[in-house]
């Protein structure tokens, strides 16, 4: 490795000067050594307790894959029965127990039932591929890694895993907060409730093995070029071929998309934590002790060090093939925007990525690139991105948030959350400001290409349906409480029930119900700018073990339509009711609704019979559009979108990036 830092050091020198004045300078005498070298530094200490009496126990985390479907692994620990199990979420519950769609389920923790000895066991998922074990032994870690199998996406190699695993001593002390001291965990007896301290460190340790395993991707990828190396100085040839370039420049790429995505690797404090004063501190000050932020520094580096190495190749290959590199890497930078698209979608994108909506869009040139680009007005503007919110006040509306949110933590929070976002936005536009017309326009052609194909592939013969239950939290609570509403017998719930009311606390609402949504109260805001929007609302404490009943209840309706029916959180489900309608063909009445029109309208109404509770769905030919339909109708609607080309692309045409699934506010404001 050495032979080849230095030998790259002479080769580079154009590419060291410039990667040595760069904004890490502590790292940059020797870019391109090992950064598990750096982590190594503080890993794998074992410490001894601060009270040698005192009883410790161990904490093991691994980086298993790219992601998890913590959805399909739930499922499987709830009927395997051996673990009672808990989700949590941003939307910011000490004891949350569903999976939000939009902002997708963070973490699962499970506790056996079973007890061994005295000190719990417990176990958190994270949404990111990580898995943390508190108090499990080898052979229950092994078997449990084992089952996880099925519920990976992008798995990575078995060596990694295990290398990169990072283990903790951690022990129970009688105070009141958790800390970090000589290198273990000391848990606080007096915290309640623990669970959130331990998924606190838990966090961090996840970060650090997913860390861990880029880094050794890295580590394998600069191994792999260091002959090229050899043979540039020592015969001046370079022995890869073309592909062969291309496909490093493309692994360079993914790996720096990782890295980058993860904004929680640098700075950035998750939004779980803004008003958690205890816990983000021990977040902060457990990822210093794992080195994280500065790892991801030096693996920024290397990478941009790793990326001109590839430069340097591309300058050597002959002029025909120096030309057609070269736009191959502005297709690159094209598939690193968009993945990043399509990182946030759900089941088969790839049909959706439709035609002649977003991608001009991508490096349209209307943007003044001096000016500040985000909230001319307010920096609390109301997100209402959601049903029952058009055609409100947005302005004022944002303007009593503001009002009320100046000051505080929250604020804050949002605040550098912004500043994080211009920087971003600055940066991409940086880099597109170096892209040439010339390569911009192979590149759209290219572009063009592959979307022309994908449409040739377009399959309309399937029927997929989106059903999403109405303002759920919220209208269970209705529904049990009489008080909540004004006693009339109107069978809609939505009309019945005419009190504003919001299912939370003061420090974040999960939702709200239709009426107080026409002030502008909505899912994922304190709840005291709910009071503020709307003086006469009531908040309700959320009660998880009822939603999950309520969904059990309904999901075998789910089942009847489709017995593979996908759950996408305690709320939602995707059918492809194709196989249905089919055998449903020659039982049914002539009728002026198309069959599949007739055959969700009774889905919804025996939810309803099952429930008392209404829900909306959309029928398309395929998930994601499903999805966009369910919303065009709540509550207590349906629309149906025809499978017929011409009807697709009208409607694609028309939607607004922001109702693709995935695509919030901040993406948005980078796609533009
Ligand atoms: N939820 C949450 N935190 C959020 C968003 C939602 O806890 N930030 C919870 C409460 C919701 C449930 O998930 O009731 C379902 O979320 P939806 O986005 O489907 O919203 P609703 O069902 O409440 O309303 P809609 O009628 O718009 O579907
Ligand atoms: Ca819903
Ligand atoms: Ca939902």
């Amino acid at each position: 490795m050495w032979s080849l830092r230095c030998g790259l050091r002479q080769s580079l020198g154009r590419v060291m000067t410039r990667a040595m004045s760069a904004s890490v300078p502590q790292i940059a005498p020797a870019p391109i050594m090992s950064a598990n070298h750096v982590k190594r530094l503080n890993r794998k200490k074992l410490a001894s307790a601060l009270d040698p009496a005192a009883k410790t126990w161990f904490v093991d985390a691994y980086c298993t894959a790219e992601a998890y479907d913590l959805n399909g692994l739930h499922r499987l620990i709830r009927r395997e029965g051996l673990y009672d199990s808990f989700e949590m979420f941003e939307g910011g519950f000490r004891d949350a127990a569903s999976v939000n769609y939009e902002h997708g389920c963070d973490a699962l923790r499970i506790t056996p039932r079973y007890l061994v000895d005295d000190e719990r066991r417990e176990i958190f998922f994270l949404c990111g591929g990580s898995v943390v074990f508190w108090n499990v032994t080898e052979l229950e870690r092994l078997t449990i890694l084992r089952k996880l199998r099925d519920f990976e996406k992008g798995r990575y190699p078995e060596n990694f895993v295990f290398d990169e695993a990072e283990k903790m001593s951690y022990s129970h002390s009688e105070v009141a907060k958790a800390f970090l001291q000589k290198n273990q965990i000391i848990l606080a007896n007096e915290s309640s409730p623990k669970h959130l301290d331990k998924y606190t460190f838990s966090h961090a340790l996840a970060l650090s093995v997913k860390l861990g395993i880029l880094e050794a991707t890295l580590d394998e990828f600069v191994e792999k070029i260091e002959h090229v190396h050899e043979d540039l100085r020592k015969e001046g040839l370079i022995r890869l071929s073309r592909t062969e370039v291309l496909k490093k420049l493309g692994a360079l790429f993914a790996l720096r998309h990782s890295v980058n995505l993860s904004s929680e690797f640098l700075d950035e404090t998750p939004d779980f934590y803004w008003d958690r004063e205890n816990l983000e501190p021990l977040y902060q000050h457990m990822k210093d002790y794992l080195n994280i932020g500065k790892r991801a520094k030096v693996m920024n580096e290397k990478l941009s060090l790793c990326c001109d190495l590839m430069d340097i190749l591309v300058t050597h290959l002959n002029d025909t093939h120096h030309v057609r590199l070269e736009w191959m890497i502005i297709i690159l930078i094209v598939i690193e925007v968009v993945c990043e698209f399509i990182h946030l979608m759900p089941l088969n994108m790839n049909d959706d990525f439709d035609s002649d909506t977003g991608d001009d869009d991508l490096f349209s040139d209307d943007i003044n690139h001096d000016v500040p680009f985000h909230h001319a007005g307010t920096l609390m503007e109301l997100n209402d991105n959601k049903a029952g919110m058009a055609d409100l006040d947005k302005e004022k509306i944002s303007r009593i948030i503001e009002e009320a949110s100046k000051g505080s933590k929250f604020y804050d929070h949002k605040k550098k959350q912004q500043e994080r976002i211009d920087a971003k936005i600055a940066d991409l536009l940086r880099k597109k400001k170096a892209i040439t017309e010339e390569q911009l326009k192979n590149a759209s052609a290219k572009v063009g290409q592959i979307v022309r194909n994908l449409e040739k592939s377009r399959d309309l013969s399937r029927t997929f349906v989106h059903v999403d239950m109405d303002a759920f939290y919220a209208a269970v609570e209705m529904r049990d409480d009489p008080s909540l509403s004004d006693g009339s017998e109107n069978i809609i719930v939505f009309i019945r029930r005419d009190k504003p009311m919001a299912v939370g606390g003061p420090g974040m609402l999960a939702t709200s119900n239709y009426l107080a949504r026409r002030f502008g109260v909505r899912a994922a805001m304190p709840g005291f700018i709910g009071q503020k929007l709307c003086p006469d609302l009531i908040i309700v404490p959320p009660n998880f073990e009822k939603y999950r009943a309520v969904n059990a209840i309904f999901s075998e309706v789910f089942a009847k339509y489709d017995p593979n029916y996908s759950a996408m959180s305690l709320d939602e489900a995707y059918l492809d009711i194709t196989e249905f309608l089919r055998l449903d063909q020659n039982v049914r009445k002539p009728s002026d609704l198309s069959h599949a029109e007739e055959v969700v309208s009774d889905l919804r109404e025996e939810i309803f019979l099952a429930t008392q509770l209404t829900a909306s769905a959309g029928i398309a030919p395929n998930t994601l559009l499903a999805k966009v339909c369910s919303d065009i109708n709540k509550p207590n609607g349906q629309f149906y979108l025809r499978p017929e080309r011409p009807v697709v692309a009208e409607f694609v045409e028309k939607l607004s990036v922001r109702k693709a699934c995935g695509i919030g506010k901040v993406l948005e404001s980078k796609l533009h």
